[in-house]
Order: structure tokens, then sequence, then C-alpha cells
């Protein structure tokens, strides 16, 4: 399917999965449409998705906790960036990795304020107006962590296994439109995201990855333009990918 021109809404565009979702979808003379908080990073990957291909880039300096900032974010979007084709909701965090009865309230609620939430105030924001429009693709981002919970990590899995539960229950809420949702499931990505999860800890963070060849950004933006440039009558439901060395959320292989 063709995707020129498309509107693509992608969140958390400033760094990682979303930054390389942003140029992978550019590549296809999108028309992209980019939140997160860190309005110069944004300005950053809207200047290379221009670069890229992207046939013209509009930003959003936007807090995806805050419900009544994106339903008036997506209200007083310019005419011509209203009608959102393809939605990637892509924002969100893990915060740390202490036993869950050690664990800080305000870690909680950052990763289920962010993870849970912002993702349905996104979702309840766009997705009328694809329906009304009969077209749309919404991609969440999920993860093997809502799969199988790994010690440390409930709230965060717990986050990831709420999205899945969202996703499915999205899509059957959308049966008997032409509105598809898709949810993409990555392993371990090399992000920014064990430097947020430790708070700028540079050296814990690095050592996530030690051993093994995780999966890059853009090896997840391949797959979520994969998915949204399908046949329109096709909906893949669910992507997982991980790398080779890694079998699931609780199974790794790491050379010494
Ligand atoms: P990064 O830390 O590199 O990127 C996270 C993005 O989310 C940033 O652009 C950040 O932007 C944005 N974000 C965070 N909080 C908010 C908020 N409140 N409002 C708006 N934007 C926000 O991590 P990743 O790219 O790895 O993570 C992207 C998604 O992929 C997340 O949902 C994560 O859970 C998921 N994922 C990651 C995996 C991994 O191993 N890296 C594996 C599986 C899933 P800013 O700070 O500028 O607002
Ligand atoms: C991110 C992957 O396993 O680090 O969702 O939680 S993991």
């Amino acid at each position: 399917m063709s995707l020129k021109e498309k509107i693509v809404f992608i969140t958390g565009a400033s760094s990682g999965i979303g930054a390389a979702t942003a140029l992978a979808f550019a590549s296809q003379g999108v028309r992209l449409l980019l939140a997160a908080r860190r309005a110069g990073k944004l300005a950053q990957v809207a200047s290379l998705a221009l670069e890229r291909g992207a046939a013209t880039v509009h930003s959003i300096d936007l807090d995806v906790r805050d419900h009544r900032a994106v339903q008036n974010a997506i209200d007083t979007l310019p005419p011509e960036w209203a009608q959102i084709d393809v939605l990637v909701n892509n924002a969100g965090l893990s915060r740390g990795l202490d036993k869950l009865y050690m664990g800080k309230i305000e870690d909680w609620d950052e990763m289920i304020d962010t993870n849970i939430k912002g993702l349905l105030y996104v979702t309840r924001a766009v997705v009328p107006g694809m329906v009304v429009r009969g077209r749309g693709h919404v991609v969440n981002l999920g993860s093997t962590a809502g799969e199988f919970t790994y010690p440390g990590g409930a709230v965060y899995c717990a986050s990831k296994a709420a999205e899945r539960a969202i996703n499915d229950g999205l899509r059957q809420d959308l049966l008997g439109t032409p509105v598809r949702v898709t949810s993409v499931d990555p392993g371990m990505v090399e992000t920014d995201f064990s430097l947020v999860r430790f708070r700028g800890d540079a050296e814990r963070a690095a050592k996530v990855y030690k051993g093994v060849t995780p999966l890059t950004p853009e090896d997840v933006a391949d797959a979520i333009l994969w998915a949204v440039s399908r046949p329109a009558h096709v909906n893949i439901a669910r992507v997982s990918l991980t790398s080779v060395d890694q079998a699931n959320s609780l199974l790794f292989h790491r050379k010494p």
C-alpha cells in the first residue's frame, strides 16, 4: 500500500524507536506529525526526516500524561494536519528495577501515567476521526515484557500487559470499520530506554546490553512500516521480535 502523503502521527518521536520510525516513514514520502516533550530533539528528527523524503513535518510539544493537552493538541491541529491516517502510540518509559515491595510510588505513577493512560488519551483523541473518515491504522508499542514479567520489572511489565489488552480490545471495538490495530512487541532494543530507566546512570545502562546483540530502533521501525504498508484489508494483530540472542523477556544468550 502506498503511504505517500499519508499523515503519520508518532508519539515519543524525539528519540529511539519513535525517531527511527519517523525516518522510516519519511522515506515513503509521508506527512509526519511528531510529538514529544523535548522540542530541541524533535526539531533534529524533523530536519533529518525532511532530508530523508518526508513531504512535510509538523511538530507538537506534548506530554501524553496530560489528557487535556492531548485532546487540545488534536482539536487545534491546522486543518491540513487533522486527518491522521496512522497513529503510532510509541511514547513510553520504564523507571527503576526495584523489587516490587520496595518500589517508588513516583516511578509507578510515571510508568502507568505514560504507558497506559497516555496511550489511552492519545487513542481516545485520534481514533474517533479515523472512524468518521473510514480509514486509519493504530500501531501500539508493546513489549516482550508484556508477555512474561521479569524480576524488578513488575510495574513496567504490567503496563505492557495492559497495552496488550488495550490493543486487542481496540481491535474488537473497531470491528465493522476499516480501521486497523497492531501491536509491535520488541524485546531488548538499544535506545535511551535503559538510561531513562536508571535515571542517567550510563554505566548501569550499558550493562543491560553487555554480551548481547540487541535489536536496533531501525529494526523495530522496519516492522512498524511493514505492518502499516500491508494491503488495506490485512490487519496484522501483533508482531513480536527479538534479536537472536533473546528468546523471551527472561532468557538471553550473553557472550562472556
Ligand atoms: P527512548 O527513551 O529512546 O524514547 C522514549 C520516547 O518516549 C522519547 O521520545 C520520549 O520523548 C517519549 N516520552 C516519554 N515520556 C513521554 C511523555 N510523558 N509524553 C510524551 N512523550 C514521552 O526509548 P525507546 O525508543 O526504547 O521506547 C519507545 C517505546 O518502545 C516505549 O513505549 C517502550 O516501552 C517501548 N519498548 C522499548 C524497548 C527497548 O528495549 N528499548 C523494547 C520494547 C518496547 P521526550 O522525553 O522528549 O518526551
Ligand atoms: C523493553 C524491553 O525487556 O528491557 O520493553 O523490558 S525490556
